[in-house]
């Protein structure tokens, strides 16, 4: 049900060098309405491609199997709500949106992003594949198309775009070009495309070696990006860093004429990648070394604590980054007793490979500790439980104490 990658999935190189393997996982949002329920395990092995910069799966899951009907809601939380409220602000504002204006986001969930757009009067149309969520957007009165957005949907959309959101999208597509081709074709000559994607320079970093999952399928860097946008009559007029999703970075992308020039972050950004060395397999390969010695430091830590005394710990988040730490470091039942979610399409499930139960918050009990499996939003989940001892397994196991650094 899956296939090798064994050309680059931006240039078609063959020379695909490997970073790391995680050995055979499950899909981290297949979640199992038993703890006995069969399920599928795929290898999971990051490459890299020195040609173009792209890093990049080498095992591609039919996306209908990962996303037509999906159990992710990114209203959930609440920070997500106001990076995209603040984000809608500033380009209502900036780029002078109205009435006549029209935004279209590909992957646009339950319209978690696009509510703001209407709110100003803004008009809208989201493009989200999995039926389930595309229901429960129109439900809510944003304008929601059900399919895969591509090069097909983009071209034949009738009324073109000022702005075309793309927000963390770009790297659970297989035909990256394709994709690329669709946002030209589906933006008038002046609109602007506003992408953001996980940064491949953080992931290095911050050794958050979680977010490698089959979903993910590129990882990028700026140079990467940049090549990609250019070989499809598009440019980059800025990149900027920003903190979501565990460090991304937001491109405002143009077509290829009239030539911008790039601003002087965004050089310094590209430029320090050549410094870092992200353009040469040693830099990913260093990352992967280092995620194995992360996992087993993990498994190790846990064990310890659990084996010292008697302690009951429990995972908080049934994110799709924790399915793939718990399960790459071997994290069960014997350590941890369950895990807790707010999504209520999660809620009374099993986590995938590790068939951990999901509990509503409501039900987090009395552990002695809580192992953050939803890192990326911290601050708001230990501010709602203040006084309980949490371990940050990544970038290095910490413990803090919940409101508290
Ligand atoms: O790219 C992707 C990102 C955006 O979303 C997808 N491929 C899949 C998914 O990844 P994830 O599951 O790792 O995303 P999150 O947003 O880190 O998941 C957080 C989880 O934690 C959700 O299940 C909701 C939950 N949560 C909670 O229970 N209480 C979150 C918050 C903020 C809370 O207070």
């Amino acid at each position: 049900m899956f296939t090798v990658r064994s050309l680059c999935s931006m240039c078609g190189s063959t020379d695909l060098q490997e970073v790391i393997s995680l050995g055979s996982m499950p899909l981290s949002n297949s979640f199992l309405a038993s703890p006995n329920q069969a399920e599928e395990k795929y290898p999971l092995t990051l490459v890299f491609c020195p040609e173009c910069s792209l890093v990049q799966l080498k095992e591609v899951i039919p996306p209908d199997v990962l996303f037509r009907d999906y159990i992710y809601f990114s209203s959930q939380s609440q920070t997500m709500l106001d990076h995209s409220r603040d984000l809608a602000a500033e380009l209502i504002k900036d780029l002078n949106l109205g009435k006549e204006s029209l935004v279209i986001e590909p992957a646009s969930n339950d319209g978690y992003m696009l509510q703001y757009f209407m709110q100003a009067d803004v008009p809208v149309l989201g493009i989200e594949p999995a039926s389930n969520i595309a229901s429960i957007a129109n439900d809510r009165g944003i304008p929601t198309l059900n399919a895969f957005f591509g090069e097909g949907i983009g071209s034949g959309l009738q009324e073109k775009a000022d702005v075309l959101l793309a927000l963390n999208v770009l790297g659970h597509v297989d035909d990256l070009n394709g994709f690329v081709r669709g946002i030209k074709g589906a933006l008038k000559p002046s609109g602007i495309a506003v992408i953001e994607v996980p940064y491949v320079r953080d992931m290095v970093e911050d050794l958050a070696w979680d977010t490698i999952y089959h979903e993910h399928l590129s990882y990028f860097s700026l140079r990467a990006l940049t090549n990609l946008f250019k070989w499809n009559g598009m440019q980059i007029i800025k990149a900027r860093r920003v903190d979501i999703h565990c460090g991304s970075l937001r491109l405002y992308v143009g077509n290829a004429s009239p030539k911008y020039p790039r601003d002087r972050f965004t050089e310094s950004l590209l430029s320090m990648e050549g410094k870092l060395g992200m353009d040469r397999p040693s830099y990913y390969q260093l990352f992967g070394i280092e995620t194995q010695k992360s996992i087993e430091a993990l498994k190790s830590y846990l064990l310890d604590l659990r084996d010292r005394r008697i302690v009951r710990i429990i995972g908080y988040g049934a994110a799709a980054k924790g399915v793939i730490l718990l399960n790459a470091a071997k994290i069960g039942w014997d350590i941890l007793d369950y895990v807790v979610d707010s999504t209520p399409s999660k809620i009374g499930k099993y986590l995938p490979g590790v068939h951990l139960r999901v509990l509503p918050p409501e039900e987090i009990g009395n552990p002695d500790y809580i192992l953050l499996l939803a890192r990326n939003f911290k601050e708001e989940i230990t501010a709602k439980h203040p006084g309980k001892k949490w371990i940050v397994p990544l970038p290095k196991v910490e413990l803090i104490i919940g409101g508290q650094e």
